[in-house]
């Protein structure tokens, strides 16, 4: 059956945390969902050439290479997969691009809008993908079938977090997600840029907001913690906020929204479990119900386990590639792309323009 599958040859540039998760979705996605393609983990690229056999001995990258520029325009690569630190992305993007490979990219997608729009013009006629991968939290995306359905009436609240507990310690200050140079931004471009990806997905554009941030570690270049309050193009009325200083919460990447007919609460602490308040049921028993998204009839839920058997953190990889093969056999478009991340990449940006300021900006 394979030997009719077309080959996607991947290069993946970056051999860190993120690149574990991509690594396991390229060998698990074929298990979970069907598609004409067979990827192939080509070849891995890294500066630090002992961390990069390793990871490529652990998980069965055919090849190691040190230079990226060696490898992004290779004739037997079809795909080229981003995992680095924020400010190669760019480069290597348009590279690829211009190579004609299909690219998938890390978020934020890169240091500047200006950079992100001449991203996103590269691959307007190449398959693109940007790792939003928490989209497809089953709970996530059942969130958004419903408000699509207009479960939850008028819009009024859209709240969002995102909390970890990861710059709680000064001696990190030398790590690239730490200097401006390399990362662009702190907990804005690294957690924030997940709740507004979200936030747009779920609840449509923000309109304008009003922006602070605040780095707590002395010598950072970054923000350390960032808040917002914004009102949305649907007239909704939105609070956002972020930090690597939530100590309590390891990675609490969450969403409320209340509605006329109702209320909805994500939390990825509890990455299984959507809470939903149904306003338009009798009053003296309305209470938050706790919904298990593991199915039936659940998004993903004929991909995974059956109903009540959790799934975690890696399946949401998986399953932003099982759409992306997907979208990319239809010859339909796919989300998260390099122009959602672009305009996610207008607000982060807007934010520190807002915060440096502290005044009102639109988008
Ligand atoms: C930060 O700690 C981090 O690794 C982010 O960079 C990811 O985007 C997030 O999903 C998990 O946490």
């Amino acid at each position: 059956m394979n030997a009719k599958k077309q080959l996607l040859n991947i290069a993946m540039i970056g051999h860190g945390f993120i690149a574990r998760a991509h690594s396991n979705a390229f060998l698990q996605v074929s298990h979970f969902f069907d598609s004409p393609y067979k990827l192939v983990p080509q070849v891995i690229c890294g500066r630090n050439r002992r961390e990069t056999e390793a990871m490529a001995a652990r998980w069965g990258w055919r090849e190691v290479a040190a230079d990226w520029r060696s490898v992004v325009d290779r004739r037997d690569i079809q795909v080229v997969d981003i995992a680095t630190p924020n400010a190669l992305h760019a480069p290597i993007a348009l590279a690829a691009a211009a190579a004609g490979k299909i690219v998938w990219c890390e978020k934020p997608l890169s240091l500047t809008v200006e950079e992100a729009e001449t991203m996103a013009g590269a691959v307007k006629n190449i398959p693109n993908l940007v790792w939003f991968n928490y989209r497809r939290v089953p709970a996530v995306a059942l969130a958004k079938v419903m408000l699509d359905q207009g479960r939850l009436g008028q819009i009024y609240h859209y709240r969002a977090l995102y909390l970890n507990q990861s710059g709680n310690n000064p001696a990190k200050t030398s790590g690239w997600r730490y200097q401006r140079a390399l990362a662009g931004s702190g907990a804005l471009g690294d957690l924030l840029s997940h709740s507004i990806d979200l936030a747009h997905y779920l609840n449509g554009p923000i309109a304008e907001f009003s922006a602070m941030a605040h780095t707590f570690a002395p010598g950072r270049d970054v923000d350390d913690a960032v808040a917002l309050l914004a009102r949305f193009a649907n007239g909704s009325v939105g609070t956002f906020e972020a930090t690597r200083y939530g100590v309590g919460c390891r990675n609490r990447n969450a969403f409320e929204v209340n509605g006329s007919g109702g209320m909805l609460a994500f939390n990825l602490e509890r990455m299984n479990r959507l809470e939903f308040f149904d306003a338009s049921g009798p009053a003296e028993v309305q209470a938050m119900r706790d919904i298990m998204v593991t199915g039936p009839n659940h998004p993903y839920w004929e991909n995974f386990w059956k109903p009540g058997h959790e799934i975690g953190y890696e399946h949401t990889f998986i399953a932003t590639l099982g759409d992306f093969l997907q979208a990319l056999e239809r010859g339909e478009p796919f989300h998260a792309n390099f122009e959602d991340a672009l305009e996610v990449q207008k607000v982060l940006e807007a934010i520190l323009r807002s915060a440096s300021s502290a005044s009102w900006v639109k988008v």
